[in-house]
């Protein structure tokens, strides 16, 4: 399905420096070794309500991660998808009496816009589950196949003892990823599955419910599988970043990490999952099952700037969970004037130390917090400076920087 539009990015100066970002499986922060193109998945939304700031947060992150690639010289293929088929969205519907289709159409218009007001660059191929279903259904053919699936009733589930690695990408430990499964969608206690951890990939056909038809019969997919054909079948394997959100590392990437392995028998799947920190308001995660939520879309009727929604939520460091809370946007606001303030000025102190130093913290781990501390000394310095000993070119080289490595538009 199409994306949204692009957003130009200016070139810099130079280029930046490889980037090391924290990957889940080993527990470090270590670097990205991406070839000239790297390689990149994130794992987009379902489209059964409006983009709250939490998926705003997760996907700025993997914004940051583009852009510093782009800026040490790498291309980037980008692929995302859209779980346009899965229990969450089909229960809304049934709730509202709305078709699920025009459901997910209208919430992933919205999500298109709402990407496109926060200058998140788009990915190259976006692909939803419903359009992927004969790539899909073929992955679960041949995992039937080569005996990497059984039956259960209508159903077909993954073992994971077919995935010598199971467990490799979240480290969790039994106990925890029994309780995690049963929380997110999972069936731990599903009678006949051969071990409660084993995953649906093929829901046979429901009265009421959207199916298509397979070598398996007629069904609909289980929600991991779909990530692993989409990434798989357009990044190969060992492709650079699998992302998302912390809610994901389990069992969403470790099942989707699995069924790629078992298809392909080679490993890994990827060679970083990086997961960004939860987005909470008022002590609960940030969540369209909770209703606790604070819209992007509701911020810009209320013509709220974009830009200093994305600096708010810029300033926390992406894999700490955090609080959104009422004093963030106005001091988001009071920064972006101050930085425009700057921005405006005919001459201002030289600002490539500072393009050197934001270039270091987001290549070390996104270190947005101390990177946006870098631009305020700027700034500072700039708004006390006199035009008369300043540099004619800084002011548009610190609009060029902060515009392509924070997507910031001054
Ligand atoms: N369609 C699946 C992924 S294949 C899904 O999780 N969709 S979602 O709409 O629930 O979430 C979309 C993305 O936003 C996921 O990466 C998820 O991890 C992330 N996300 C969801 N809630 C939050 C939150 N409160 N804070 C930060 N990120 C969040
Ligand atoms: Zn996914």
């Amino acid at each position: 399905m199409d994306a949204w539009p692009d957003c130009a990015v200016p070139d810099l100066p130079g280029a930046g420096g490889p980037l090391r970002l924290y990957d889940t499986a080993t527990g470090s922060v270590r670097e990205t070794a991406p070839s000239h193109t790297a390689r990149m998945y994130v794992c987009g939304i379902t489209p059964y309500d409006a983009t709250h700031l939490g998926h705003a947060a997760t996907y700025l992150a993997f914004d940051l991660v583009q852009r510093v690639w782009r800026d040490a010289g790498h291309k980037v293929h980008y692929v995302q998808n859209v779980t346009d088929v899965d229990d969450p969205l089909l229960e809304r519907a049934a709730h509202t009496g709305e078709d699920w289709r025009s459901l997910a159409e209208r919430e992933i218009q919205l999500f298109r816009e709402d990407m496109t007001a926060l200058r998140v660059l788009p990915p190259d191929e976006y692909i939803g589950a419903v359009e992927a279903m004969p790539e899909i259904t073929d992955a679960i053919a041949q995992l039937r196949k080569d005996g990497n699936a059984y039956g259960v009733d209508e159903d077909i589930y993954f073992p994971v003892s077919a995935a010598p690695r199971f467990g490799s990408e979240s480290n969790y430990d039994r106990e925890t990823m029994l309780s995690l499964f049963g929380e997110r969608g999972g069936d731990p206690d599903r009678t006949g599955k051969r071990d409660p951890l084993d995953s649906l990939l093929w829901r046979g056909r429901r009265a009421g419910e959207p199916h298509w038809d397979s070598p398996m019969g007629a069904g609909r997919p289980g929600w991991h599988i779909e990530c692993s054909v989409i990434a798989l079948n357009r990044l190969g394997m060992a492709f650079d970043v699998q992302g998302g959100g912390s809610d994901l590392i389990f069992p969403h990437h470790e099942h989707s990490a699995a069924h790629a392995e078992a298809l392909t028998g080679t490993a890994p799947f990827a060679t970083h999952y990086v997961h960004s920190g939860m987005i909470g308001l008022d002590g609960e995660k940030m969540s369209k099952s909770r209703g606790n939520l604070v819209l992007v879309s509701k911020l810009r009727a209320a013509h709220i700037d974009p830009m200093a929604v994305r600096l708010a939520l810029l300033d926390g460091h992406y894999r700490a969970d955090r609080e959104w809370t009422g004093g963030r946007l106005p001091a988001a606001e009071a920064r972006l004037l101050r930085w425009r303030a700057a921005a405006a000025l005919p001459a201002a102190p030289p600002a490539d130390g500072l393009l050197i130093e934001v270039r270091e913290f987001l290549a070390d781990d996104l270190d947005t917090i101390a990177a946006m501390a870098a631009v305020d000394r700027w700034v500072a310095a700039a708004l006390e400076s006199s035009a008369a000993d300043g540099d004619a070119d800084a002011p548009r080289l610190v609009v060029n920087l902060v515009d392509a490595l924070l997507g910031v538009a001054l």
